[in-house]
């Protein structure tokens, strides 16, 4: 196993690889910013380094300072858990030159995700279904991109290879709108990403996001566990997230996850990787593929047994894949509430002082949180504290977990969003199960 591992990553996650480090016996250095000495796993982790001030450029981000954690206290890995670096290709390369084990796929695999053109081609080569469009990067001829915008169909949507997350596109409903959007697009993608490369699909107006978690080991074995409905979400920040898909059969559930089981394999994936697919009519489009462990796996290891960050850390100690696809049984219903620190009205991050804070509990109940009782919120990072997840025999028995455990939970002294999930959970088409994209959105009239 690995001797020591680096926690390059704070809240709710850093404790997380904590506590899957303990469960496999490595030693842990929580690498952490000046604001967070309070952390929870900063207390609890074997070491501590204090890699720079409270922003985030200057310790999260700072990659020689979280190397250098690694070189004082000997350590042979960093785990970079999600968001921060984690999906940053020249920092992967970094951590590999200096020695150490970066917990993720191959610097290389990870560059070629990060640019969209690329990722949506080696999808088209493995037989990933993708979104119908240009199949390639746009090119600077007008009648050419308008040929291929009404060979496509309107409404198209240009994409900028080098955003994602929903940064850098826009849609376009008719051939007078196109050669304007085009060029405004490519000068926000220059701007934002340092590269104007954009590419067309066609714009699915009314789609669920469903996306397929997947493990493999880089030696020649993937497997995959299900999907992930992500479909609750407001301005591309996922609310809620459930596990499986309403409405997704087994049938359909093999088909997709063999494809990017295949895929995985053909690129020699290693790690922990999600596959984003658009879904709609009975159809899955990939989008985007996600090299890092997700906010939101909790939800598939409730319905699949199998511990993702611990399964991360055995890829990265060279350990193959001991799970096979039969032993993955999906089982019952999961739902996650992400829990942020902000205004339920204004949607505004509130940070402060939690001067009370009681957890939830009972059968199938669980909270991946950092917080405690006077824990203070700091400015300076993401507003999600807690992430509150149901599991039951059935997709009722979660919904009515998750009712019960939002009545009970009690975080005072801040602002949260735990009024917003009460509605969420009330409502009747979410309690149907299958909303798309928009729909929390319209629900809130917006
Ligand atoms: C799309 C789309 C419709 N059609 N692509 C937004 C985030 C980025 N990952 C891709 N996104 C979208 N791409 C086509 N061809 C609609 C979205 C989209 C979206 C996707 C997933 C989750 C939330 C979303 C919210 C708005 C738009």
């Amino acid at each position: 196993m690995l001797d020591k591992v680096v926690i390059a990553n704070r809240g709710e996650i850093a404790l997380r690889i904590l506590r899957a480090c303990r469960e496999l016996g490595i030693p842990t250095v929580a690498a952490h910013s000046s604001a967070d000495r309070q952390l929870k796993h900063v207390l609890l982790a074997d070491e501590a380094v204090c890699i720079g001030p409270p922003a985030s450029v200057d310790s999260y981000l700072n990659m020689p300072a979280i190397i250098s954690a690694a070189e004082v206290t000997d350590a042979v890995a960093i785990h970079p858990g999600y968001g921060f670096l984690s999906e940053n290709a020249d920092f992967a390369e970094r951590v590999e030159q200096s020695g150490f084990i970066f917990i993720g796929p191959r610097a290389e695999t990870i560059r070629l995700m990060g640019d969209k053109v690329s990722a949506i081609r080696a999808m088209q080569a493995a037989n990933v279904p993708c979104v119908p469009g240009s199949d390639g990067p746009l090119g600077t001829d007008d009648e050419e991109n308008l040929r291929l915008a009404r060979d496509i169909g309107f409404p198209v949507i240009i994409k900028a290879s080098g955003g994602g997350g929903g940064r850098g596109m826009r849609v376009v409903h008719g051939e007078a709108t196109l050669l304007d959007a085009i060029s405004l697009t490519r000068t926000e993608a220059g701007a934002a990403f340092g590269n104007d490369t954009l590419y067309m699909e066609k714009f699915l107006e009314r789609p669920r996001h469903i996306e397929i978690q997947v493990l493999a080991d880089g030696q020649g074995k993937a497997i995959h566990l299900g999907e992930r409905d992500c479909s609750m979400q407001r301005r591309h920040q996922k609310v809620v997230e459930e596990s499986p898909a309403p409405g997704i059969t087994e049938e359909q559930r093999t088909k997709i996850g063999h494809r990017c089981v295949d895929a995985c394999l053909k690129l020699d994936y290693r790690g922990a990787g999600t596959f984003e697919f658009l879904y709609q009519d009975g159809d899955f489009y990939f989008i985007e593929m996600n090299t890092r462990v997700q906010v939101e796996h909790p939800v598939t290891e409730m319905v699949t047994g199998v511990d993702i960050v611990k399964e991360q850390l055995r890829i990265a100690a060279g350990e193959g894949l001991k799970l096979n696809q039969q032993d993955i049984v999906i089982r019952g219903h999961a739902i996650e509430c992400r829990i942020n620190a902000e205004d339920p009205e204004t949607f505004m991050p509130c940070p402060g002082t939690i001067t009370q804070y009681h957890a939830p509990g009972g059968p199938g109940i669980r909270v991946d949180t950092h917080v405690y009782n006077n824990y203070r919120v700091p400015p300076y990072y993401d507003s999600m504290i807690a992430k509150l997840i149901s599991y039951g025999g059935d997709r009722p028995t979660a919904l009515a977990r998750m009712r019960g455990a939002l009545s009970e939970i009690v975080i005072d002294g801040i602002k949260t969003n735990v009024p917003l999930h009460r509605r969420i959970l009330d409502d009747g088409h979410f309690q149907a199960g299958g909303t798309n994209i928009h729909y929390l959105e319209k629900m809130l009239g917006l």
